[in-house]
């Protein structure tokens, strides 16, 4: 598995970091943000390190497929039936903070913050 020892999200997928998991598959770890947006706020990022959707190509498209396909099915099992938002930053000037690739997925009753 690739990882960066510099990185936060590949600290959490090697158990290095604790984190509240709430899934983990062969190339997918998801987890609650650490600083919520909505009620519920989870983190689905790939076990690789990959750093943004800026470097993807044909080989994760399934991956990129599953990562996708997972936010309905934990926002099911959390409890959220209100509809969620599914949200990807890419670098600087798409206001990505970690540079590991992650989906925001967000939901939970509203008023909460647009982000
Ligand atoms: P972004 O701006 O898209 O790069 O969002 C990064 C998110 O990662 C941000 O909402 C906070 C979250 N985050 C950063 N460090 C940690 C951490 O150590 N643990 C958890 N659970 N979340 C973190």
């Amino acid at each position: 598995m690739h990882a960066d020892p510099d990185c936060i999200f590949c600290k959490i997928v090697a158990g290095q970091v604790p984190a509240r998991k709430v899934h983990e598959c062969d190339d997918l770890v998801a987890f609650h943000d650490i600083a919520p947006w909505a009620p519920v706020h989870i983190l689905i990022v790939p076990k690789k390190h990959i750093v943004s959707m800026a470097q993807v190509g044909v080989d994760h498209q399934a991956m990129l497929g599953r990562m996708m396909m997972l936010a309905p099915k934990l926002m099911h099992d959390l409890g959220v039936t209100g509809g969620f938002r599914q949200v990807i930053n890419t670098g600087v000037d798409g206001g990505q903070e970690v540079n590991h690739l992650h989906m925001h997925v967000m939901g939970g009753p509203r008023p909460w913050r647009k982000g």
